[in-house]
């Protein structure tokens, strides 16, 4: 692939001259881009696997940006290909081209409890900017992205068809999310009824996913817009916390640093809550704790998934990758489900 002539497809005026490989995402590959001129480039080659209709993606991602930008928050820009389109694309592959956020720096795990509440507080901010947003102009990229119950059930069809012959090698994992499956539905059930609101929402609010300023730690930008889309503020809120709670050991074969940290559960509760206390109802803040079991089961039901079925879904560096990844999210959903109590409690003293 020749990132720097893809680069120089797009709408820049100065000269592409340099390319370093940029992040550890498990579905785009991304690079930076530098130039002569000083302003660097972030250029993604777009997974057309997971994600199968570009056009539908990067207008997705033009209106929202589009409509923060207007708001006064910023966010991503992209920059167009010379033909004006919002991609482009050559027999290799989509790409898309954003300008690079400097003196920017991502986290894989922890940084400092200031960090965290930063990370609360961006996730509540967003939520609040995208209240407004018309979701009935946005398509639903990945539909049911976050129907943990389907999630489930295409779990149970691989086991079914074991078409590589893997469901023998995980046995003990797919008894433990079967213990939880009267509890998949659950956020579902409050949707329909009106009593959980259908919200238009990041859905993939890893802690990767946030920019901080390199030298204040303040919150440059949230990134990531690909599943920007009708979801609920649990699975965002329930999500950023399961990527807290698993941080750089999301891919450990190592599990005794899986649990539940309460600290962090509190701190970013508390920027998340200084933001949107006012904004959720009743049912969803109760729900808040039960969110996090939820999108941590869901996630190692995906992995489980993926590792079923040969890996077809998310990126893996070694045969097993997917199983080590369903252990880490198995293991700290049963703390979860085990101290929802414990976690009600702490959130009552919040509010
Ligand atoms: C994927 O590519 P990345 O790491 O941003 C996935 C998320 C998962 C995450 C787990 C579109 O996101 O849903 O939570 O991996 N994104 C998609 O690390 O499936
Ligand atoms: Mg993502």
């Amino acid at each position: 692939m020749n990132v720097l002539s893809i680069a120089s497809e797009f709408q820049i005026s100065d000269n592409v001259v340099g390319y370093y490989p940029l992040g550890n995402g498990h579905i785009n590959t991304t690079f930076l881009i530098t130039t002569n001129g000083g302003q660097s480039y972030v250029l993604q080659k777009i997974n057309t696997n997971v994600f199968k209709d570009v056009d539908k993606l990067m207008d997705n991602i033009y209106k929202v940006t589009d409509f923060l930008r207007k708001k006064g928050y910023d966010s991503l820009e992209i920059v167009k290909a010379k033909d004006n389109k919002l991609y482009y694309s050559n027999k290799e592959g989509c790409f898309r081209l954003y300008i690079y956020i400097n003196n920017a720096v991502c986290y894989e795990g922890v940084k400092d409890l200031d960090a965290i509440y930063n990370a609360g507080k961006a996730f509540g901010t967003l939520h609040r900017y995208l209240n407004g947003f018309p979701a009935e102009t946005l398509f639903e990229i990945i539909p049911d992205f976050h129907n943990t119950q389907k999630r489930y059930e295409v779990l149970l069809a691989a086991i079914t068809s074991d078409s590589v012959d893997r469901v023998k090698k995980c046995e003990n994992e797919i008894q433990v999310l079967k213990r939880f499956e009267h509890e998949y539905n659950r956020i579902n059930e409050l949707i329909d009824k009106g009593e959980v609101k259908l919200a238009v929402t990041h859905n993939d609010p890893k802690i990767n996913n946030v920019l901080f300023d390199r030298t204040t730690n303040d919150i440059k930008a949230v990134v990531d817009l690909d599943t920007v889309m009708p979801g609920s503020y649990l699975y965002d809120y329930g999500d950023a916390l399961r990527s807290l709670f698993t941080g750089q050991y999301e891919d450990s074969k190592d599990l005794s640093n899986i649990k539940i940290d309460y600290i962090l559960f509190e701190t970013y509760t508390k920027g998340y809550l200084g933001e949107m206390k006012d904004t959720l109802s009743n049912a969803e803040k109760e729900l808040l704790p039960f969110a996090i079991f939820l999108m941590t089961a869901e996630l190692g039901i995906r992995f489980l998934t993926d590792y079923i079925n040969g890996d077809k879904y998310f990126k893996i560096d070694y045969e097993e990758h997917n199983l080590v990844r369903a252990r880490t999210q198995i293991k700290l959903t049963v703390d979860i489900y085990n101290n929802l109590q414990t976690l009600s409690e702490i959130i009552k003293k919040l509010f």
